[in-house]
């Protein structure tokens, strides 16, 4: 693995087989002028497409994110953005959710502020109203910005919005469940009816429990180009935990 980044104490995260410290564009800018001048070995290729096979077929242990992570590519256009946020498909879909058009994918970055992808898929949707927004967030993060649902029907702005909903913040549970004999305290979430919820401020919307429930209504909701709440129920604590691909 090469890894470029500007900032040299990321090199501690994920080790590379090659650190190089630099911009992103200087980087792999000298990096194609060096494969131009050597070329390609051969069986470089078949390498290559064997190492993203096997790469495939790993990150799909990780369920049900992965499935669900499958069909919304398959849904969302190419040029459409999807804006993750701080929960277990959003996590999922920084390793297995391809990106076709420059910055479609939006993210907090390392940052991680939970509750900003809400909010942020409206400002999105704002920018470019041409094109489909889907944001994708935990019942946690949603309700953090939950009354931004006000500003998405007074202003009309079609951002799709899908709840994966488990009852609880996932990862905070799981890791006092693994750090502290199963006690779990304040990770375990009480929360209100979200379709009720939505559809009481204007908003469209839809529960379903499957990647093939979802699929039908994800693709009216981003026709639809309107304010639009659909809300998965997951079993808390059933999601394959995803931080093994993102922390090595
Ligand atoms: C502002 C802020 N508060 C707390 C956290 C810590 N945090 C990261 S993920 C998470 C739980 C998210 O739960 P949810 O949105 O329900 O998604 P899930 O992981 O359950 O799918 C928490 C509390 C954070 N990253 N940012």
């Amino acid at each position: 693995m090469i890894r470029i980044d500007i900032d040299p104490d990321e090199m501690t995260r994920f080790r590379p087989d090659v650190g190089v410290v630099a911009d992103a564009v200087d980087g792999t800018r000298a990096l194609l002028e060096e494969i131009g001048r050597q070329g390609h070995h051969p069986g470089d290729l078949e390498r290559i497409a064997a190492a993203k096979a096997t790469a495939g077929k790993n990150i799909r242990e990780i369920q049900p994110q992965m499935d669900y992570l499958d069909m919304m590519r398959d849904v969302l256009p190419r040029d459409g953005f999807f804006v993750e946020e701080l929960c277990q498909v959003g996590f999922a879909s920084n390793f297995g959710f391809p990106i076709y058009e420059p910055r479609t994918y939006v993210t907090t970055g390392y940052q991680g502020t939970l509750g900003y992808g809400f909010p942020t898929a409206l400002g999105v949707k704002v920018g470019r109203p041409d094109r489909a927004v889907l944001s994708i967030i935990g019942d946690g993060g949603f309700l953090f910005g939950m009354p931004e649902l006000a500003s998405a029907v007074q202003q009309d702005i079609g951002v799709v919005t899908v709840i994966f909903n488990n009852n609880s913040y996932a990862n905070v549970r799981r890791d006092q469940q693994r750090l502290y004999d199963g006690h779990v305290i304040g990770a375990e979430l009480e929360n209100p009816d979200m379709v009720k919820l939505a559809e009481s401020f204007g908003a469209d919307a839809w529960r379903v429990d499957s990647p093939a429930t979802l699929r039908p209504v994800l693709e009216k909701a981003i026709d639809n180009n309107r304010p639009a709440v659909i809300d998965v129920t997951i079993e808390r604590g059933s999601e394959t935990s995803p931080w093994k691909y993102i922390v090595g």
